[in-house]
């Protein structure tokens, strides 16, 4: 293991991390403090994602009894937009942007999240996520859809009811654009998938694993810029959600119970992150390049109120950590025996 200052990129997007490992052994200065966590109820009268409840838009939900898709009320896409381009500079280029946005209640119940949730009752969410990702992206309009959850007010869920978003849109976004780029790039210079790739090194050195199962595999990433930012990865080479098997599905169902249980015995706290899966653009083309995987991007550093921020040399150079990839991992495999 590097022991000194050093960077470590990241072959899906071709950035780096400076990594200083030496900083960890620095004094204590953060306080340990448990957040006050109010017990939920199971049914909010004043949530806006409640069954039978009625939401800011005005519009009533029903009495749903599973999961529950609606438009979202405030779309930051909207369908009818004109797809047109306008630069009457070079330097000030903008184009219409079409899309869609909807969000997904997981359960009726508001209590409940992805880590206390039944297996099967998280496989009908993982159902919901494949047929969404289908039907939006089989839209002409469509050329990528983007599912995902912020959870907690720390990163800036609405609500703590679990739910999650899909943005669909007529373009390729910058994130899964980057990715896509490396992934084509890899392909082309290793004839071989650089996830597929990737799950094998992980399996084999076996320090940045958390946990797996016979179709996921949960890693640290060599390349992780958030302290506990994990990334799932399916074991075969599928582009998609629609593509897992029945089993591969229930096996994500239980891969997510298990790593959102672990991160909420981390600190002893609901804990915070912002998750998304990225999967095939929706273009129409075959996109043999892809490989279906899940980012976890959790704020917190030492504790239920300490978080990372990104500022200074990480707004104005690149992004730097303190912990190890190699000891995040180690602290939630621990988590995991327990
Ligand atoms: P977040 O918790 O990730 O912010 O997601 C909640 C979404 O729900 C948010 O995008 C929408 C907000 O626009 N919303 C409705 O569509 N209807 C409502 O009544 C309130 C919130
Ligand atoms: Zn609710």
């Amino acid at each position: 293991m590097i022991e000194y200052p050093h960077r470590r990129r990241n072959p899906l997007t071709g950035e780096w991390v400076l990594v200083s490992p030496q900083r960890s052994e620095r004094p204590w200065q953060g306080q340990v403090e448990q957040a006050a966590e109010e017990a939920k109820p199971q049914y909010d009268p004043k949530c806006y994602l409640c069954p039978g409840n009625t939401r800011a838009g005005g519009k009533r939900n029903p009495e749903y009894t599973s999961t529950f898709v609606f438009d979202n009320d405030f779309a930051a896409l909207l369908p009818h937009t004109r797809h047109e381009i306008h630069n009457h500079h070079d330097l000030l280029v903008a184009q219409g942007e079409p899309g869609i946005c909807k969000v997904i209640c997981f359960s009726p119940r508001h209590d409940l999240t992805l880590a206390s949730m039944p297996v099967d009752e998280i496989e009908r969410v993982v159902a919901v996520w494949a047929s969404e990702w289908q039907q939006l992206g089989s839209r002409d309009s469509v050329q990528y859809v983007q599912i995902f959850e912020n959870r907690g007010a720390m990163m800036g869920a609405s609500n703590p009811h679990p739910h999650c978003q899909v943005w669909a849109t007529a373009d390729l976004p910058t994130e899964p654009a980057k990715e896509q780029q490396h992934l084509i790039a890899y392909r082309a210079q290793h004839s071989a998938c650089m996830l597929c790739d990737y799950v094998g090194v992980e399996a084999e050195k076996d320090i940045r694993m958390v946990t797996h199962n016979e179709s996921f595999v949960a890693v640290v990433p060599y390349w992780a810029v958030w302290p506990y930012e994990t990334l799932l990865l399916s074991k075969r080479h599928v582009a998609d959600l629609a593509a897992l098997t029945a089993g591969e599905r229930r096996d994500l169902a239980s891969i997510l119970r298990k790593l959102t249980g672990l991160y909420d015995r981390l600190f002893e706290t609901p804990f915070p992150y912002t998750m998304g899966f990225h999967q095939r653009p929706s273009d129409g083309e075959a996109h043999d390049e892809w490989h279906l995987h899940a980012h976890f991007y959790p704020p917190l550093l030492r504790s239920a109120t300490i978080r990372k921020f990104m500022v200074g040399f990480e707004m104005l150079a690149m992004p730097q950590r303190d912990i190890t990839p190699e000891s995040a991992a180690a602290r939630l495999r621990e988590l995991a025996s327990d």
